[in-house]
């Protein structure tokens, strides 16, 4: 919990976005956080993404568990909905609010404790359910909050602040997600902003379920050497496979005759171009994706960019056949048809 308010007044020139909101608007109060912990650059993308995108503020619902991480949706979106849950539970809540209200884009922001260690259990199924949701781990290898504990996400062999060295192999949450069917997988570092903020945004545009890794590190407790999650080590070991460079209508004819531009349709009618940076690179090939993220790692790189997207991603409303009307917008009548309704729909299940 943050004490220091940030200043209401904007300067009147401040650029405005096309539903008349500038950056300002989508921050939300002052960070507690380490100076320099990689989870505030996550903060600040997730603001840059969604003004530069037109989203108005009122139109998302962020939800969280506990932890460092978690406690950063009351860094950004200061004007949006927001729920902190129990650990390892954001993705049920999720769940539950997306199902009673699709209208609105859905931001589970998590951390490497709190998705793969208690609530690896809920992020496996919100992703093999297909959850419509933006879904940011924040991953430092440690429980932050807790000071600094190996997470289940710490490689083995990294070594802990005051020596100890991690003997457990670690779960790696993109090939899980890829394993379990999400539908939109990347991986991006708190350090290389100008990557991040495009996988956020096609994952905000994407129609299912959308997984972000974020390695974003801890500088209180494991930023030293021997550390796997340290700025230095990502720095070198960064293996870029891909970088989304342009995400627009026109993008389709901007891509014509340069083999190196894969140009991706995206759900709502848009299009995404995607620059290959290598040339084994084929982001709507599930299998391809799971073998290029574990055939990096075994060279000691980590495989960062959009691993895999498929562009007919379906959710869970899709497959349930729900109503597109949110429930609170429903009469009593609807939500309650009455007794001969029920007779009918056990009637069919006999
Ligand atoms: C049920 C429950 N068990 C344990 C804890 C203690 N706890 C709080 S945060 C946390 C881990 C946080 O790690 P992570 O999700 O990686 O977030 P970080 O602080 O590293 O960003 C733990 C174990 C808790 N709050 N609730
Ligand atoms: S303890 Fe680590 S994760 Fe938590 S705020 Fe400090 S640097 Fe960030
Ligand atoms: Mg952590």
């Amino acid at each position: 919990m943050t004490y220091i308010a940030k200043p209401k007044l904007h300067h009147p020139s401040l650029t405005k976005n096309a539903v008349g909101y500038t950056r300002r608007d989508y921050e939300g109060k002052v960070s507690t956080l380490c100076a320099g912990c990689g989870h505030d650059s996550v903060s600040a993308a997730v603001v840059q993404a969604c003004w530069q995108l037109d989203i108005e503020p009122h139109r998302v619902a962020k939800l969280s568990g506990i932890g460092c991480s978690s406690k950063t949706p009351d860094y950004f979106l200061g004007a949006s909905h927001g729920f902190n849950t129990v650990h390892g539970r954001m993705p049920s809540v999720l769940t539950g609010a997306n199902l009673a209200n699709r209208e609105l884009l859905y931001l589970g922001i998590s951390g490497d404790g709190d998705s793969a260690s208690i609530g690896l259990g809920q992020f496996a199924h919100a992703m093999r359910r297909g959850v419509r949701m933006v879904y940011i781990v924040e991953n430092n290898g440690v429980y932050g909050l807790t000071k600094g504990q190996f997470s289940a996400t710490a490689d083995r062999g990294s070594v802990a602040k005051k020596g100890a060295v991690n003997h457990d192999a670690a779960i790696d949450l993109v090939s899980l997600a890829l394993q379990l069917g999400a539908t939109y997988v990347a991986r991006g570092f708190s350090g290389d902003k100008a990557q991040l903020v495009p996988l956020i945004e096609g994952a905000i545009r994407h129609g299912g379920a959308a997984f972000v890794d974020v390695i974003s590190p801890c500088v209180a407790f494991n930023n030293h050497a021997g550390s796997t999650r340290s700025y230095d080590y990502v720095r070198e070991h960064n293996e870029a496979v891909s970088r989304v460079d342009f995400i627009d209508l026109a993008a389709q004819q901007l891509a014509a005759g340069d083999e190196d531009v894969i140009v991706v349709p995206q759900p709502d009618g848009t299009a995404m171009r995607l620059r290959r940076l290598r040339d084994d690179y084929r982001p709507t090939d599930r299998i391809a994706a799971m073998n290029q993220v574990q055939a990096l790692a075994a060279t000691g790189e980590i495989a960062t960019g959009l691993l895999y997207v498929d562009p007919d991603a379906g959710d869970l409303h899709r497959a349930l056949n729900t109503t597109a009307t949110p429930l609170n917008r429903l009469a009593e009548a609807e939500l309650c048809p009455g007794a001969a309704a029920l007779e009918k729909i056990n009637a069919g299940l006999r």
